[in-house]
């Protein structure tokens, strides 16, 4: 049997780190492979042929030789999920869905797969091959007991392109024993932690250690879950780490409340774990109290982050503003605090209601639900929650400003200066070779700071550590996870809303670049929409190289000065068209984010395109 399975290109988002990756990072593509994938591909018979493809760093086969096409999803890949599982549907695979939220909404997959696998793979999955196999599979596979995850395979990490990634991924438990009124995860994976042994971990980290990985991400929910589990995890890394010679750098995500032990602290940094990221979300005990993080509330939090960095690990967190408690007060508490704990990269969201939450039922009994495009995505100036103590707009508009505030040269310089005063020796090392931390701060230098001007420059110089050389690697990660928040702030998140006339410039020029083709009816452009405005360029007709070589610049300029984007359908082609149209795809494909791309089905074979750099569009009825 032949199994594809896929990991679904991600919207952008801060979490893209987009010019952290293509500007300094060297040969890097996205942040985390799908370890999902690779746990389901470890679960599968052995005489199963299985190939993973992420279409974040590669493109997706547009005919595979496939039985069956698995495409996992959170909840902000769902609409292209949902694409590929109907377009491989349309050719004639057996398409099944998995992954995140497969398995907290199963219901709204029904129209375009096969089958439906909902929640933890381990037991089930087998099921399904079991059944397919005999040709009696069902529509849905739905896990509704416990799974042991002494029971969960090695991952097949052989299977992903672990180079192209700036982690990797692996997990030790799942669950988290906390009730945060917000959260999906206890709803999907309960609040009794489950854990592998440590045999499990031993032999990943073997695998690990066989393809040179040095960057590990532990993908736990909360690492610390079961302390008494966690400590004997981390003495573990640590003798494990002693044998090996240090090889990892260790991150994950964890509860407030590691703060208060020291020696889980010490462990941890025993361990070489260089950070931790945590979720912060208020400093207001009464919004802490509100959500029911009571985790939260042990001590003052700039205390217990400042304890986290005396031991050597970096702090990055999650943020939440709209709670019933909040004011427009909060966003100055919530930047002082971001200031002054030095977090580099906070990651700031408008208080959402997911679906199945607790959150979700007491909103909607309330009445206080909207209904909001892609509700998961949930780092941007937009919510599902009509807020109780502010105006819908006064909350967007704060969340404009203190994105703003965070992200001056001055403000990142600020914290990072703050960070430093407590984080004073650094667990952190980069996990790269002498010759490459010194390409990325050339590239940092040159492609960041510079272009930045004098002002960026001298706070540059105010951040680097002259008396302590071993916090040089965590000032220049700071510089860069900061300087690409900035960048894709400045574009998505706090642009002006009123482009419209540049707009309108941009596209005059391009259409008098190429008037007499517009005229010969050869390539139309048509601007449209306003709140997310797109300019559709649609090749229609004969068009030469002299059309490429004008059309190229004006729509490059088109995609750097606005943040509207592009949608190129492609009706008609000849084969001598393609080396000026592939030379038009790599001026444009630093904003491939924003370029859409639909080709005619009949020309697909003539025109490669790259779904992991533009959105490559599969579904049929595509204005
Ligand atoms: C690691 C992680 C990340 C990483 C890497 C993501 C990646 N490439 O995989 C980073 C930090 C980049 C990330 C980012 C985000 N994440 Co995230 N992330 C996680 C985390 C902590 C672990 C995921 C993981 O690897 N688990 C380990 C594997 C083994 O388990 P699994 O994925 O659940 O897979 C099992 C099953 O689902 C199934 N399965 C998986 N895939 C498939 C496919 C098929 C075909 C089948 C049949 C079965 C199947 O088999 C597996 C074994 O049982 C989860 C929390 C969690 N516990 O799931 C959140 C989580 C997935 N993330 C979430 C969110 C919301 C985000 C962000 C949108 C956050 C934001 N607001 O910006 C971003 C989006 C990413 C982007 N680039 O835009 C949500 C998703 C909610 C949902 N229900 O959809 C989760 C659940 C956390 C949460 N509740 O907040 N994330
Ligand atoms: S601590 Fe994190 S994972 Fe645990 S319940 Fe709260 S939000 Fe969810």
């Amino acid at each position: 049997m032949r199994l594809l399975l896929i990991n679904p290109r991600f919207p952008e988002s801060f979490w893209s780190s987009k010019w952290a990756l293509t500007e300094v990072l060297p040969n890097k593509r996205a942040i985390n492979p799908p370890l999902g994938l690779a746990t389901l591909a470890a679960l599968c018979p052995s005489d199963w042929e299985v190939e993973i493809v992420d279409e974040n760093i590669e493109p997706i086969p547009l005919e595979p030789q496939a039985d069956i096409v698995g495409v996992c999803g959170m909840g902000v890949q769902f609409s292209r999920q949902q694409e590929l599982l109907a377009y491989y549907r349309s050719r004639g695979h057996y398409v099944v869905a998995g992954g995140s939220y497969a398995s907290l909404c199963p219901e709204q997959y029904a129209t375009n797969a096969d089958t439906v696998i909902a929640g933890e793979s381990e037991y089930i999955w087998k099921g399904f091959c079991r059944d397919f196999e005999q040709g009696t599979q069902q529509a849905l596979y739905h896990e509704t007991g416990t799974v042991a995850l002494t029971d969960s395979p090695t991952p097949r990490f052989d299977l992903l392109k672990l180079e192209r990634y700036s982690y990797v991924s692996l997990q030790f438990s799942r669950g988290c024993p906390f009730r945060c009124e917000f959260c999906d995860i206890i709803i999907m994976f309960g609040r009794k932690p489950r854990v592998k042994s440590l045999e499990q971990v031993g032999r990943e980290l073997d695998e690990l250690r066989r393809l040179n990985v040095h960057n590990a991400f532990f993908v736990d929910d909360n690492l610390i879950g079961n302390l008494p589990l966690a400590k004997k995890l981390l003495a573990f890394l640590k003798e494990y780490q002693d044998k090996h010679n240090y090889q990892f750098s260790f991150g994950t995500e964890a509860s407030l409340n590691m703060a208060q032990h020291e020696d889980l602290l010490q462990l941890f940094r025993a361990a070489n774990f260089g950070w931790v990221f945590i979720g912060i979300e208020s400093t207001d005990p009464a919004s802490l109290k509100e959500t029911l993080k009571t985790q939260n509330l042990h001590e003052d939090i700039l205390t217990s982050v400042r304890r986290i960095y005396s031991y050597g690990i970096d702090v990055m967190a999650g943020f939440i503003i709209g709670f019933d408690h909040d004011t427009l007060d909060t966003f100055e508490q919530q930047y002082r605090f971001i200031t002054e704990a030095g977090i580099l990269f906070p990651m700031i969201g408008l208080l959402t209601a997911l679906p199945k939450t607790p959150l979700y039922d007491r909103l909607k009994q309330d009445g206080r639900l909207t209904t909001l495009e892609d509700v998961h995505e949930n780092t941007r100036p937009a919510t599902n929650v009509i807020p109780k103590s502010m105006p819908y707009e006064a909350i967007v508009d704060g969340y404009i400003a203190l994105y703003r505030r965070l992200l001056t040269d001055r403000g990142i310089a600020l914290r990072i200066r703050n960070q430093l005063r407590f984080l004073r020796e650094p667990t952190y090392g980069g996990g790269y070779s002498t010759r490459q931390g010194l390409g990325i701060l050339w590239r940092l230098v040159w492609r960041g700071i510079v272009p930045g001007g004098p002002s960026r420059i001298w706070q540059f110089l105010r951040t680097l550590p002259w008396r302590t050389p071993a916090q040089l690697p965590t000032v220049v990660a700071d510089w860069i996870g900061a300087l690409s928040m900035k960048e894709f702030a400045e574009r998505r998140v706090t642009v002006e809303a009123s482009e419209e006339s540049a707009l309108k410039r941009r596209v005059d020029l391009l259409r008098s670049a190429i008037v007499g083709y517009v005229t010969a009816g050869a390539v139309t452009l048509k601007l449209q929409g306003t709140g997310a405005p797109n300019l559709a360029v649609c090749l229609k007709g004969r068009l030469d190289g002299t059309f490429f070589k004008r059309a190229t610049p004006g729509l490059e300029r088109f995609l750097k000065h606005t943040r509207a984007s592009v949608t190129l359908r492609v009706d008609a082609f000849q084969a001598h068209q393609l080396e000026p149209f592939q030379g038009l795809l790599r001026r444009l494909a630093r904003y491939g984010d924003r370029v859409h791309i639909v080709v005619d089905e009949r020309l697909r074979a003539l025109v490669p395109i790259d779904s992991s750099v533009f959105n490559l569009v599969l579904a049929r009825a595509v204005d």
